[in-house]
């Protein structure tokens, strides 16, 4: 059987499942993939202006320098009095100004050459500005010519499972607090509970390894027929998890599983679990390496860590050596985006560099170095699985901290 997990907390449930590509859509129209390409350019580019500002500073330094000394020599001129010493020291004045016009010359050059570059700067942001309209565009209506969106909306899965939607597929979603609608695949059952997916592993396809503007906004693509690989993105995910339009039942009400805001490092917070046969790695494990093993496991409260934002509890980058960005504490019993290993089972030498288990993993199903070959992540207000309905497989696990 297919165990599965439901975590939870306030309105919402978090569950995950396991077991052992046609029509699809980016999950955020590479606007990402685009910003990340363009930002060496930009680095490459601020660069040579600071560079050349720089040269310019020591040139104005120079200058500075020169004169000073021009004045001294006038100076200095003044007070000789026999007329010889007068002409020479003159002659030495003329040649100073002489080098002092072609300090000035070199200056304007560089001046000219500064100028082209910030006109050549502001037609490049001018251009990236209109792609970027042009992507706001198509974002806002993804792919409607090549797959098929339904045509009911609402502000999560369960919002449009409550409005008639009886069939599984990619619906516009538009959570309270979001600036505008986005794409994403709802898991609607035939006892009308509607699943927002959050994130989707099943052959390796998408690479998992990604930086923090990659995960904030989302990769991978979404598909009808849920038959691709994708991160929803922590954006979406925060505002699709921190406010709920279901009622919440006041027994978890001071639980709610959430995923913070950016500026709190997108944290991911849960108070109530249920779970299936795979237990909850979610609460950390012990290894048997060390007594703190099960606390530095855990991963309620994490906030989200990737290889170039580390806000993991670890002395080195937990993100960077398991190669994703996840909830990381130091490091993992849970790691659902790490790496797709075809077979399953991997070694320390299959790891690479760093050798630590990066697959995906859930360790109170099987151990860290078995890969899982399928996962999903997904969110339903809690009331729809506490107001009764199928419930077979699933048990309460227990109440966890407070979010
Ligand atoms: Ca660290």
């Amino acid at each position: 059987m297919v165990p599965s997990l439901l975590a939870t907390a306030g309105g919402l449930l978090l569950l995950f499942s396991f077991s052992s590509a046609g029509q699809y859509c980016p999950t955020t129209c590479g606007v990402a993939d685009y910003r990340w390409k363009y930002k060496e350019d930009v680095t490459r580019d601020l660069d040579h202006l600071q560079r050349e500002l720089e040269n310019i500073a020591n040139l104005t330094h120079g200058a500075e320098i020169k004169i000073d000394y021009m004045k001294d020599s006038a100076v200095s001129a003044q007070k000789s009095s026999p007329q010889d010493s007068f002409y020479k020291k003159s002659s030495n004045i003329l040649e100073d100004v002489l080098r002092f016009e072609k300090t000035i010359i070199a200056q304007e050059q560089q001046i000219y050459e500064l100028q082209n570059l910030i006109s050549s700067n502001e037609r490049r942001m001018l251009e990236l500005k209109q792609i970027s309209m042009q992507l706001q565009q198509k974002c806002q209506e993804p792919c409607q010519d090549e797959v098929e969106i339904k045509p009911i909306a609402g502000t999560d899965c369960q919002d449009i499972a409550n409005k008639g939607a009886t069939s599984s597929g990619l619906y516009y979603v538009k959570p309270p607090k979001a600036p505008e609608q986005f794409l994403v695949y709802c898991e609607i059952d035939n006892f009308g509970r509607g699943f927002t997916v959050l994130q989707r592993r099943r052959d390796g396809s998408v690479d998992f390894n990604k930086n923090w503007i990659q995960y904030k906004e989302g990769f991978g693509y979404l598909s009808p027929d849920d038959t691709t690989e994708f991160w929803l993105g922590n954006e979406k995910m925060h505002l699709l998890t921190t406010s709920t339009t279901m009622p919440i039942v006041l027994r978890i009400e001071m639980k709610r599983a959430k995923v913070g805001s950016e500026d709190d490092q997108y944290r991911l917070t849960y108070g109530y679990y249920l779970s299936g046969d795979a237990g909850d790695a979610f609460d950390g494990y012990d290894f048997g390496d060390d007594p703190s093993d099960k606390v530095y496991t855990m991963h309620n409260g994490m906030q989200f860590s990737t290889f170039d934002r580390d806000n993991d509890r670890y002395d080195g980058n937990c993100a960077q050596q398991d190669g994703s960005g996840w909830w990381m504490n130091r490091c993992h019993a849970a790691h659902l985006n790490g790496k797709y290993y075809q077979g399953g089972r991997y070694t320390e030498k299959d790891a690479g560099e760093y050798g630590f288990d990066n697959g995906i993993i859930w360790v109170t199903w099987h151990n860290r170095w078995y890969s899982l070959k399928e996962t999903t992540m997904k969110i339903i207000p809690l009331s729809r699985i506490t107001a009764g309905g199928q419930q077979a497989g699933v048990k309460q696990f227990g109440g966890l901290g407070d979010a």
